[in-house]
């Protein structure tokens, strides 16, 4: 593959400095672009042994320099329809995801973790289980690595699982994992695609360019991936896994263990009892990650060994500390709606709720009816916390409280909460505007909440 070309890297994210370092270090030179016209550019600079081959561009590109490009590699935050991409399609430059890119220079075996919930703890738990079976392995994507940062790392024997998000879908051109999942599909990301149509079905372009020699993992219980087996571009070998179905090919639950059914034969992997994770989605989580580390050919032993002893992620319901009798829970990775409703249903008692946060476009009606009487109150913060608070009152929940910031949040949720409830947070919506991500989100919730403490 020839990379000594002009590229232009759309975004100075994790993802643009990293695909550049990539790049430079194939021999291209770089034009780095970004929206942000105030960004700090010697800092971005200082990330870079040699600068002579890079160039920045900010708010606006011109004939100039897009007649000089050969290549785009758009970052994942930046939409395909954003002035910028819409440039460059004009001159006909191919644009790349930044997984692309790493697709082509990496090497070895690939899987890939698709879908709307549940896509960073399954990455995890598989990333866990190459790692219990060789050295060789690497762990990717949406989950906070850049591929491109550890691409050239790899060779031939390499194992890699990449968690990958619509946003990184949508730009690919001949990524093929050899086992790609989706493992559900739920309203998420529509400021950016608009319709649940063009959102799922950028999901299962993570499928497109397999073959009958690989395989695509896709969930029974959930209605949209379960019909996606009909679309022409799956040709890789589907198998399902069902939490509630018994199936005659697939994973699926028997007497209380989870098993792998194939060719008419049967295997046990473990007992539900043996998972440490709670939670019916976590079940399925750990289903479809079964199913990707067998069919990508790790010997049962590995991945029994990893089941036994995988805690799970940060950020996801996700125990910080129990001060004065209340129990505190972070669970920042619920970005929208139906991650959200997880968390809720993981509390087993009664509970003050944080929410609210960037408007990704998605409604409120079904998080809000989750709540089950177990919901006392509702601390909103954030640009979608009127939205909520409106969406709320529709279904007679008034117990609203509006805070201006995180700190705040907790302060009134701390004064809220008595003995024996539990205080979570679960947005239901994204950090951005707010934080830089969900992770510097919930370390701040978990700062906070060791504050009251202290
Ligand atoms: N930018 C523009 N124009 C835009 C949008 C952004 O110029 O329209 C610029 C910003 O000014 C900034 C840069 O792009 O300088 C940021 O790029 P980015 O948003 O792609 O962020 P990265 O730091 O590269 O992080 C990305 C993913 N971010 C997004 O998808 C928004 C990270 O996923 C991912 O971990 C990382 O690449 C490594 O692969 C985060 C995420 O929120 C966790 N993902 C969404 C989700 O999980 O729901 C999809």
């Amino acid at each position: 593959m020839d990379f000594q070309k002009k590229v232009l890297i759309i975004g100075t994210g994790k993802s643009g400095i990293n695909a550049a370092k990539l790049l430079l270090e194939k021999g291209a030179e770089i034009v780095f672009y970004d929206d942000n016209v105030s960004l700090d550019t010697e800092k971005l600079l200082s990330g870079f042994d040699n600068c002579n081959d890079i160039k920045i561009v900010l708010g606006k590109v011109n004939q100039e320099i897009l007649s000089h490009i050969d290549l785009a590699v758009i970052s994942p935050g930046v939409a395909i329809d954003s002035m910028v991409a819409n440039a460059v399609r004009e001159y006909n430059i191919p644009i790349w995801s930044e997984i692309e890119l790493a697709y082509k220079a990496g090497a070895g075996y690939l899987a890939a973790i698709t879908g709307t919930n549940g896509k960073t703890t399954t990455t995890s738990l598989v990333g866990e289980i190459f790692k219990n079976y060789t050295e060789n392995s690497f762990t990717v994507g949406n989950i906070g690595i850049p591929y491109t940062e550890v691409a050239l790392d790899m060779n031939d024997d390499s194992y890699t699982v990449a968690e990958v998000s619509s946003f990184q879908l949508e730009t690919i051109v001949d990524f093929k994992p050899h086992v790609s999942a989706v493992l559900n599909v739920t309203p998420d990301h529509l400021d950016r695609h608009y319709t649940m149509e063009n959102y799922s079905s950028v999901k299962l372009d993570v499928c497109r360019n397999q073959t009958e020699e690989d395989y695509l993992i896709l969930n029974y219980d959930d209605e949209v991936t379960k019909s996606m087996v009909g679309d022409e571009r799956v040709q890789a070998k589907v198998v399902y896994f069902s939490r509630l179905h018994s199936l005659e090919e697939g994973v699926c639950i028997k007497s209380e263990s989870i098993v792998i059914r194939e060719n008419g034969q049967e295997v046990k992997v473990i007992d539900l009892a043996d998972l440490l994770l709670l939670g019916a989605h976590n079940i399925e989580n750990y289903m479809a990650g079964i199913a990707v580390a067998y069919y990508m050919g790790i010997p049962l032993e590995n991945i029994i060994t990893t089941l036994r002893v995988f805690k799970g992620v940060a950020h996801r319901i996700e125990f910080v500390n129990e001060i004065n009798g209340v129990a505190y829970y972070n669970d920042s990775k619920g970005t929208n709606p139906d991650a959200a409703i997880k968390g809720i249903q993981a509390m087993n008692r009664k509970t003050v709720l944080i929410g609210g946060g960037y408007d990704k476009g998605v409604s409120f009606d079904d998080w809000i009816q989750a709540f089950d009487g177990k919901v006392k109150k509702l601390v909103l913060l954030g640009q979608t916390a009127e939205m909520i608070a409106d969406t709320a009152k529709k279904y007679d929940f008034t117990d609203v409280v509006f805070a201006d910031d995180l700190k705040e949040a907790v302060d009134i949720a701390s004064r809220e909460a008595e003995p024996g409830d539990a205080v979570l947070l679960s947005p239901a919506c994204a950090s951005w505007g707010m934080f830089d991500n969900y992770e510097q989100r919930g370390d701040m919730f978990k700062e906070f909440v060791n504050q009251l403490g202290a």
